[in-house]
């Protein structure tokens, strides 16, 4: 289930955006066929954050697309959304997992291959690795490599997806990299087109799992 709903994964920013743009934009996203959302608020009030997740959730529950909740615990058990992403200032991975429980996803940032093993012993279901390339997303960050990308996959052996300056046309480039998928914000939220985007970027994300998964048998 994880692999298939890591394909395409919609990471949202709703800066500069009013709210009803920024649903639109979702409804578009799930219509054109994502696989998974990530809401990620870094600047919103608990309140805020809570109540943006509540009318997510309706949206992600009407196209049946997993919901996660970048960082906050809280907010994902209060709305009872799929799973939780953490990067490394967040809670222990261990607490995380004791707090969802064992059916909730938990994602876990990893940016090196020692992190990587410690998110799969710890109880992480996926890994997000990246920048990949330059962003021009605000986060914090620096740029991994392909090859630590590929590291990571193989040393811990937790399906991942790559995060980072991900678009239409650098997708192939992770045609020879076990990944599971692709972690998209930019390309998809700043779309003119948002379900015609989605679809391209569904189709170029399959065509590299089909490579990488005829490569390795
Ligand atoms: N983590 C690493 S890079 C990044 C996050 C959340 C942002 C990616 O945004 P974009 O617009 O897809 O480059």
């Amino acid at each position: 289930m994880i692999e298939e709903a890591l394909t395409l994964y919609l990471v949202t920013n709703s800066d500069g955006m009013s709210e009803d743009k920024f649903l639109e934009t979702i409804i578009e996203a799930c219509e054109g066929g994502i696989t998974m959302l990530q809401l990620r608020e870094k600047n919103a009030s608990t309140r805020d954050f809570y109540e943006l997740a509540v009318k997510v959730k309706e949206i992600t529950d009407r196209y049946n697309v997993p919901l996660i909740i970048n960082d906050r615990v809280d907010i994902c058990l209060a709305v009872d959304a799929d799973g939780v992403h953490i990067g490394d200032d967040e809670l222990p991975i261990t607490k995380t997992r004791e707090l969802i429980g064992p059916d909730k996803i938990l994602g876990v940032s990893a940016k090196t291959v020692t992190r990587g093993i410690e998110a799969k012993f710890d109880g992480a279901d996926y890994l997000g690795v990246g920048a990949i390339y330059p962003t021009t997303t605000k986060v914090q960050t620096h740029l991994t490599s392909m090859e630590t990308l590929t590291k990571i996959i193989s040393e811990s052996k937790l399906p991942t997806v790559a995060i980072g300056g991900i678009k239409e046309d650098n997708i192939l480039s992770f045609n020879n990299t076990p990944i599971s998928g692709v972690s998209i914000v930019s390309d998809i939220m700043q779309a003119d087109n948002v379900p015609l985007k989605v679809s391209k970027l569904r189709e170029l994300v399959e065509e590299v799992k089909g490579a990488n998964s005829y490569d390795s048998k």
